[in-house]
C-alpha cells in the first residue's frame, strides 16, 4: 500500500518535471497566430483637389501580388519563413482606381465606405467574402487595403466599424480590418499597416524614437519620401506571436553557445528565447542576427535593417501573454518590446552589437541589474550567420589557492597550486567539475599552459625545462623556457631563458617548429597567444603588449598584466589599473590589430582564462582564491 502510493508520488513527480518544461509557448508563441493565408482587397482611389495618382493600377499590381520581386506578399512571405501570405480577395488583383469625393469633414469610415460602394457597383458580391454564411464578414474572411491620394505616404489602420456602427454591403455586417495609406507611401508603410490588420502593436514608442529600423512595427513614415521600397523584417517577438517561427527557449543559468541565422538568409532565420528561471517568464530576452549584407546575392528585404550584428530584445508580458504598456506621457506610452543597443544596452534604440563586443550585465526593465552578459563572437558572411554566447557573472568559488590557470574547452581547467615543492615549482592540478575540487598530477612547475582541447598542458620548471602531459605521461621535451603559450594543433609559443636587455627581464621569443625553437624576432617577459596560433601576444616587464600580426610584432594600445584569448579572437586582459584589494579591471577587446579600443567587463582579477567558446570565464584574485563564471 505504502509502496504503491510512493510509486504514485514518483510517477506524478516525473510527469510533473516534463510537464514543467518551459517552451516557447509561456512566451507568447502563437498568441496572434496567422493562418496560411488571408484574402486582401487591394483598393484604389483618387479624390479631385489632390496631387493626381502618379501610378497605374499594373504598378499596385507588381507592387503587392509580385512573388519574387520587391512586393509586400514577397516581404510577408519571407518574414513568415513561407508560413503566411496574402491572397487576392477576388481574380480582381487591384480595384480601381475609382474618383470618389472627400472632403476634410469626411470620416474615415464614411470614405471606406465610400470606395466599398464603388468596388460593389462594379460587380463585386460581398456575400462572397461571407464563407460561413452568417451575414457577417469578419477579419478571418476579408482585410480590405485602400491606397488614395488624400495624403502621399502616410498610413493608418482602422476597420469597417467604428463605436457605434459597422460598415453594412449586400446584407452583410462588415467587420473587416482596414489599412489605409497613402498612393506614395513606403513599402515599410504598406507593410506595417498590414501587420496591424493582423495583430501587430507599434514599437515605436510614445516619443516615436523607439526600435528604428529593426521592426516593421517602428516608425515608418518619412515626408515626402515618396514610393520608397526600402525594407526590413519583423522583430522576433511579432513573428513568434504570429506563429511564424518557433524560438528554442534557453535559461540564461546555464552558459551556452549559439549559432543564430539573419534573416538574410531567411529559411534558416531564427531567433532565441533567453530567460532567467530566477526571474519569472513574463519578462525575458530574445536574441536575433541582422544583417544588411545579402545572403548568396539575393535580397531578403532586410538590407536596411539599422545595423549588423546581434540585436536584444527586452520583452515584458502581461498574464494573457500580450505586450505591456507602459504610459510614458499624458496620451501615448510604450510597448514593452526594446532593443537594447549597443554599447550601453540603451533602450530602444537601435546600434546591433557588433563582432567581438561583450553587453554589460543585461539590466531588467526596473533597472535591476542581471547577472548575465551576453558574448558577441563573429559573423560568418558565408551563411549569414552569428555565433555569440552567454555567461553568469554571478562567481562560483572553487575551492583551494592558484597562481596559474589555464582552461580549454568541456571544462577541462588546469592550474598551478599556490603550494610549492620545496624548489620553488608548484604543484600542477586538474580540475573535477563533478567533485567541484582539484586532483594532483604528479608534476609541477612555474608556468602553464592547455591548447583549446585541454587535454596536453604544458608545463615549465623553474629551472627551464618544458614538459607536455601526452597520453597520460609527463614527456621533457627539449629547449629551455621561462613562459609558455599553446594554441590549438600543436602551435607552440615560448619565452627562451636567455636574458636580453639591460634588468635582464626581457626574455627572447620563439615558436615550435618540428622539434626545433625558432625565433620569432622579439622578447619580452609573457606570452599569450590566440587559439589559432597566428597572433601571438606578449607582455613587457611593465605591462606593455605587442602582437604579433604574420609579419611584424605591432605594440597595442593597452597595458596588461595577463592575457586570455577565445577562439573567435576576443581578447581579455588583465589591466595594468589596480582595481581594489582582489585585483585588476579586467578588460576586453578584439583581437583584430584594429580594434585595440579595449573596455571594462566589469569585472576584477589577477590572473584569467576564457573558456574557449565565450562562454565564462575563470579568474583568479590577488589572494590566489579561484573563482568561476556560472
Ligand atoms: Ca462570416
Ligand atoms: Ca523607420
Ligand atoms: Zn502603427
Amino acid at each position: 500500500m505504502i509502496i504503491k502510493h510512493l510509486a504514485f508520488i514518483l510517477v506524478s513527480f516525473f510527469s510533473m518535471q516534463i510537464f514543467a518544461q518551459v517552451t516557447s509557448m509561456e512566451f507568447g508563441q502563437d498568441v496572434m497566430k496567422t493562418p496560411g493565408t488571408k484574402k486582401l482587397m487591394v483598393i484604389l482611389a483618387e479624390h479631385p483637389g489632390k496631387n493626381p495618382l502618379v501610378h497605374d493600377a499594373l504598378y499596385y499590381q507588381n507592387l503587392f501580388w509580385g512573388f519574387g520581386h520587391r512586393s509586400i506578399n514577397e516581404y510577408f512571405r519571407l518574414n513568415s519563413q513561407g508560413k503566411f501570405f496574402w491572397l487576392p480577395a477576388t481574380t480582381l488583383p487591384i480595384f480601381g482606381p475609382y474618383q470618389i469625393n472627400r472632403t476634410n469633414s469626411t470620416s474615415l469610415k464614411t470614405a471606406i465606405e465610400n470606395a466599398l460602394k464603388e468596388v460593389k457597383d462594379s460587380g463585386t458580391d460581398f456575400t462572397n467574402f461571407d464563407s460561413n454564411q452568417d451575414k457577417i464578414i469578419t477579419s478571418d474572411e476579408l482585410t480590405i487595403i485602400l491606397l488614395d491620394n488624400w495624403t502621399e505616404v502616410n498610413g493608418v489602420s482602422t476597420s469597417t466599424c467604428d463605436d457605434t456602427s459597422c460598415i453594412r454591403i449586400d446584407g452583410c455586417k462588415l467587420e473587416v480590418p482596414v489599412a489605409l495609406t497613402g498612393h506614395r507611401a513606403s513599402l515599410m508603410t504598406i507593410t506595417h499597416e498590414l501587420t496591424h490588420t493582423i495583430g501587430g502593436f507599434d514599437l515605436y514608442g510614445a516619443l516615436v524614437n523607439h526600435n528604428n529600423d529593426l521592426t516593421t512595427m517602428d516608425a515608418t513614415i518619412i515626408a515626402n519620401d515618396l514610393d520608397n521600397m526600402d525594407a526590413y523584417h519583423l522583430d522576433p517577438w511579432h513573428r513568434m506571436a504570429f506563429g511564424w517561427i518557433n524560438p528554442k527557449v534557453y535559461d540564461l543559468n546555464q552558459a551556452n553557445s549559439l549559432r543564430l541565422f539573419a534573416p538574410a538568409n531567411w529559411k534558416k532565420y531564427d531567433s532565441v528565447i533567453l530567460y532567467d528561471a530566477n526571474h519569472g517568464e513574463h519578462e525575458f530576452f530574445m536574441v536575433e542576427y541582422r544583417t544588411q549584407s545579402l545572403y548568396q546575392n539575393k535580397s531578403s528585404l532586410d538590407e536596411s535593417v539599422a545595423s549588423n550584428g546581434l540585436v536584444i530584445w527586452r520583452i515584458n508580458l502581461k498574464s494573457d501573454l500580450m505586450p505591456d504598456w507602459y504610459p510614458i506621457t499624458a496620451s501615448a506610452g510604450d510597448y514593452a518590446i526594446f532593443a537594447l543597443a549597443s554599447p550601453d544596452l540603451a533602450k530602444g534604440q537601435n546600434i546591433a552589437w557588433p563582432n567581438l563586443s561583450l553587453t554589460p550585465s543585461l539590466i531588467w526593465e526596473d533597472g535591476e541589474k542581471s547577472p548575465f552578459k551576453i558574448n558577441i563572437h563573429k559573423e560568418i558572411s558565408s551563411e549569414a550567420a552569428m555565433d555569440f554566447s552567454w555567461f553568469n557573472t554571478s562567481f562560483f568559488r572553487i575551492p583551494g589557492c592558484a597562481k596559474e590557470i589555464t582552461v580549454g574547452i568541456d571544462n577541462r581547467v588546469w592550474a598551478l597550486d599556490c603550494n610549492q615543492d620545496g624548489t620553488g615549482n608548484h604543484y600542477v592540478r586538474y580540475y573535477n567539475p563533478r567533485l567541484n575540487n582539484w586532483l594532483v598530477s604528479p608534476m609541477t612547475g612555474v608556468k602553464i599552459s592547455v591548447d583549446i582541447f585541454g587535454k596536453n598542458p604544458w608545463v615549465i620548471k623553474k629551472n627551464g625545462e618544458i614538459y607536455n602531459l601526452v597520453s597520460n605521461q609527463w614527456k621533457k621535451v627539449s629547449g629551455c623556457a621561462t613562459d609558455i603559450a599553446a594554441a590549438a594543433f600543436g602551435k607552440i609559443f615560448i619565452l627562451g631563458c636567455q636574458a636580453i636587455g639591460p634588468i635582464g627581464s626581457l626574455k627572447p621569443v620563439y615558436q615550435k617548429v618540428g622539434n626545433q625553437w625558432k625565433s620569432m624576432n622579439f622578447s619580452a617577459s609573457s606570452i599569450a597567444t590566440d587559439q589559432s596560433g597566428k597572433n601571438p601576444w606578449v607582455l613587457g616587464p611593465t605591462g606593455v603588449a605587442h602582437r604579433y600580426d604574420g609579419v611584424t610584432w605591432k605594440r597595442m594600445s593597452i597595458c596588461a598584466q595577463d592575457l586570455s584569448i577565445d577562439k573567435y579572437g576576443k581578447v581579455f586582459s588583465v589591466s595594468c589599473e589596480n582595481a581594489n584589494a582582489s585585483g585588476n579591471f579586467i578588460h576586453y577587446g578584439a583581437n583584430d590589430g584594429v580594434n585595440v579600443d579595449f573596455k571594462t567587463t566589469g569585472l576584477v582579477g589577477k590572473k584569467i582564462s576564457v573558456i574557449p567558446d565565450g562562454s565564462g570565464i575563470w579568474i583568479i584574485n590577488a589572494m590566489g582564491q579561484v573563482t568561476k563564471s556560472l
